[in-house]
């Protein structure tokens, strides 16, 4: 409680400053312990203590025993599984599940009198944290050419607005469909069959800045795109990778998976720059052992890889069981495997001639002990899963890092058998199930000629804009209009400033959402904003409670019903607004029947199941005890790549040039405890002992010294990638356990430091966690550098 008035207390006295001249303000930082061990009691506490902020403590309570329930609804917040059998009677949820359902719970309001007392401009001078803390959206919302207030609208007459500026364009390819990955499968499949039969591909979608990395390695190489491991092989593991991933913080449910393997077995090995403390150990909040004897540790070994060093570290991995496979034929490969499996093996093997530990080890930043205990650790096992997040995703050469991950495997047989595999985490709770539905820009022939045998509308060919590309074409003015299902555009992208100059170029911007955010005030000429349900409302069609459907990291297929009240009567849900939307501008045009699909979920999960492979029976198969798996090739039967008659390819590919300038700095940009990507939950980031604070850049002790700070200092941050100065004003120095000249700070504050040209090769993934920087002394006088409509993001003057 007595954290909660605090934040108020913050909260409030932030709202007080309105010094327009000068955005910039520091809260007041507090530095507590770093944590050695993830959940437990406090993450309990602050689960309860967020439903309370959000003035919700009852319907919160009541739904938070609903979540991730067999019946219930599909938590909003991560995309980890849930158990195929038993559910845990206190609640499938966690911490950071538990926030995401108060954000959504909130009885806060957005309403047009707020609209009529707030304006763009001054809305957006708050911080992400406190526009989100506004509360919940109620009504439709037009902002006019020119006007600084948003007004309400009817329904009918924000649909013909669309219609209007989708109609005008010259060609359907002026116009992008935006995806976060929230969205039903039965909203994304309606959404992606408007986008293509209106005319266009340009569906950027979350993922562009996600795991499309992981989707560009894992296709060509094993033939799905998606992970192939399940629940139950994390029981059966023996050795688990975990690189490039805080699982404490964004998939915390995957904590008592690990708990589980580990006590099995399993070893567990950790990849990062930064000691996390839901690596190192976890504190089981269900369980009062656990909590009393302080938890179990988690990782085994600790490997504090620079960031970008995993392409080294995995090559020595490569070199020592290499070595070890020599001293010891066919005790640490599989043969049989890469003979009857895989192709490309003796070239993949010589390039080993040209590396040596050494210098690998000094690359990676690892030590050679360190190296050689990972590589020993695996070498005699089989059963290995790899699981990875944006820590290689976001990296340039990410794509080839993951198929570095699968050339191991590959050499030891590891995947598409019990215990063995990848795990790409996915962020969103449907991320994936978007792709499987069709959102994608660069669809197949195989899911376009399905689409057009059974609708038989000529559907567009060309591939459309990815998020990087979209931005771009948007500044170059090819794309006229926006239409954003969900997510927060301009403060998920990179580069803030030429995103933000970009975006107000647009003729309109719709964007459907739950909550405020800045994606409403950095608008286009004209903006819509249109309000939908949470995965936790009542989603009611003719007097009916109807139940949508997710994809979960594993590939299982599961109903979700919500259950809280809507906030307000005039909210509709995302299929009908696709389909209300594709009424009104294709018309006669469309041979869809959309009406059909507006009146019934199982109308639109009967021509999925025609549409898509896998979904037989769909209206039977989601209604059952926990839902449906995928089906899965090279996990089902180790069939790989269909271009080589089901084998899967060894990779080769390159250590990268990581040299620095001695007074530039490789930043990663991370996610605190208390956000969900652009929803900042607070201001504390509590297992890495950070307490009201989000303008910190973590630093090596060494390089402060080196440099002539002190921790504590206030900086600026600046990016010159293309020859132009970027800057992010007033950072605080935060003295902390991170490999030498590596720096961490959180997004979206940062993200104005990420050239639109910083891209991950082949997946063109915004490369945010590989981002050169230089540290300065703050000065007071900085803010005047910033773009004068930028600040705290983008403000557009009055
Ligand atoms: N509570 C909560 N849950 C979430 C989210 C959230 O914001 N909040 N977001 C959701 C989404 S959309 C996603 S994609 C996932 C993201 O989940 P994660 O992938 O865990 O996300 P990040 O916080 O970006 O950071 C990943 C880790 O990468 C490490 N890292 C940085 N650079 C490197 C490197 O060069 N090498 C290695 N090995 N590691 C590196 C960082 O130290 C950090 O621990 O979580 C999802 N779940
Ligand atoms: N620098 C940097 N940038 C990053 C990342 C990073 O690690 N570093 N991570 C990237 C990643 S992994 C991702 S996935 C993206 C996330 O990018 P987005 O998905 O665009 O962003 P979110 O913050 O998840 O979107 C939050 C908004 O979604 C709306 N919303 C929430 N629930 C619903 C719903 O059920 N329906 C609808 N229609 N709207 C809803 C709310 O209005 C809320 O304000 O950010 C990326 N950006
Ligand atoms: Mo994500």
């Amino acid at each position: 409680m007595e954290d909660h008035n605090k934040k108020k207390e913050i909260e409030e006295s932030i709202r007080k400053e309105p010094d327009a001249e000068n955005p910039y303000t520091l809260l007041d930082l507090k530095l507590t312990h770093v944590e050695k061990a993830a959940a437990g009691i406090p993450a309990v506490m602050a689960a309860f203590s967020d439903l309370f902020e959000e003035k919700a403590p009852v319907r919160g309570m009541r739904a938070l025993f609903k979540m991730n329930q067999m019946g219930g609804f599909d938590c909003p917040s991560c995309a980890w599984p849930d158990p195929d059998d038993e559910r845990s009677v206190l609640g499938e949820y966690c911490e950071n599940g538990a926030k995401a359902l108060a954000e959504e719970a909130t009885t806060k309001k957005v309403t047009p009198e707020f609209f009529k007392q707030n304006s763009v401009y001054d809305l957006a001078k708050l911080d992400d944290y406190q526009i989100g803390k506004m509360g919940r959206l109620t009504d439709p919302m037009y902002l006019p050419q020119g006007a600084i207030h948003y007004q309400p609208i009817t329904w009918e007459n924000a649909f013909k607005k669309i219609a209007e500026h989708l109609n005008a364009l010259e060609s359907p390819d002026e116009a992008a469909f935006y995806t976060s990955g929230r969205t039903s499968n039965e909203a994304s499949f309606v959404y992606q069959l408007f986008a293509k039969e209106f005319g266009t591909n340009n569906m950027p979608d979350c993922s562009n800045m996600c795991h499309e990395t992981s989707g560009s390695a894992l296709r060509p190489t094993i033939g799905i795109g998606k992970g192939t491991v399940t629940l139950e092989d994390f029981y059966e593991a023996e050795v688990i990778v975990i690189i490039g991933q805080n699982p404490g913080t964004n998939a915390p449910r995957m904590m008592s998976a690990l708990a589980k393997g580990k006590k099995n077995g399993a070893k567990i090995i950790a990849v990062n720059p930064l000691p996390e403390a839901g690596l190192m150990g976890f504190i089981n909040p269900q369980s009062v052992k656990d909590i009393l004897k302080g938890g179990v540790q988690l990782a085994d070994l600790y490997l504090p890889v620079k960031i970008n060093g995993d392409m080294a570290l995995l090559k020595a991995l490569e070199l020592l069981l290499i070595e070890f496979e020599k001293k010891n034929p066919g005790m640490v490969f599989d043969k049989d495997f890469i003979n009857e499996k895989t192709v490309g093996y003796d070239d993949f093997i010589k390039q080993f001639d040209h590396y040596n530990l050494d210098e690998l080890a000094v690359l990676s930043g690892v030590s050679k002990e360190g190296l050689y205990q990972a590589a020993e650790a695996i070498a005699t096992k089989k059963r290995i899963i790899f699981s990875w997040g944006m820590g290689l995703t976001q990296q340039p050469n990410g794509v080839d890092m993951i198929r570095e991950i699968l050339n191991i495997l590959l050499l030891k047989g590891s995947i598409g058998k019990p215990g063995a595999g990848v795990c790409p985490v996915r962020g969103h709770s449907n991320v994936q199930g978007n792709r499987t539905m069709m959102i994608d820009e660069k669809p197949t022939d195989e899911q376009l000629d399905r689409l057009e045998n059974f609708y038989g509308f000529k559907v567009p060919r060309k591939h459309g804009y990815d998020v990087v590309r979209a931005i771009k074409a948007i500044h170059e003015e090819k794309v006229k209009v926006m239409f954003c299902m969900g997510g927060n555009f301009i403060s998920a992208t990179p580069d803030t400033t030429f995103t933000a100059n970009a975006l107000r170029k647009l003729n309109l911007l719709v964007s459907v959402s739950t909550k405020l955010n800045r994606g409403h005030l950095v608008h286009g000429k004209e903006a819509l904003i249109l309000p939908t349900y949470g995965r936790s409302d009542k989603d009611i069609v003719n007097g009916e409670i109807q139940i949508v459907s997710t994809e979960n990291s594993m590939g299982v297929v599961q109903d979700s019903k919500g259950m809280l009240d809507p906030v307000s009567d005039n909210l509709v849900n995302e299929t009908q607004i696709v389909c209300r939307m594709a009424m009104a501008t294709l018309g006669e045009r469309s041979v869809v029947n959309w009406q059909r699909y507006h009146d019934s979920y199982d109308a639109v999960r009967d021509d999925i199941e025609q549409c898509i492979p896998g979904f037989e029976d769909y209206n039977v198969r989601v209604r059952q005890k926990g839902g449906f798996y995928l089906p899965n090739a090279a996990r089902d039967k180790q069939y790989f790549s269909k271009e080589l008659g089901g084998r899967a390819p060894f990779t080769l590919t390159e250590i990268p040039d990581n040299n620095l300038a001695p007074d530039e700095y490789m930043m990663a940009t991370t996610r605190t405890h208390d956000q969900f990507n652009t929803t900042i939950y607070g201001l504390d980031d509590r297992y890495r002992g950070i307490k009201n604070e989000r303008r910190v850049v973590f630093m090596n002790q060494n390089d402060i010294d080196k440099a002539g700070f002190k921790a504590g200092d206030k900086v600026d941050l600046y990016n010159y990638d293309d020859g132009i100065e970027r800057v992010a004003p007033l950072f605080i120095i935060v003295s902390y356990q991170i490999p030498e000249k590596n720096t961490v700070t959180y997004f979206p504050e940062t993200n104005v430091l990420v050239s639109v040209n910083n891209v991950v090769k082949e997946s063109n993934m915004p490369a945010s966690k590989y981002v050169k920087i230089k540290i300065k002394k703050h000065d007071p006088e900085v803010y005047k550098k910033v773009d004068e409509m930028l600040y705290k993001g983008a403000v557009q003057k009055p």
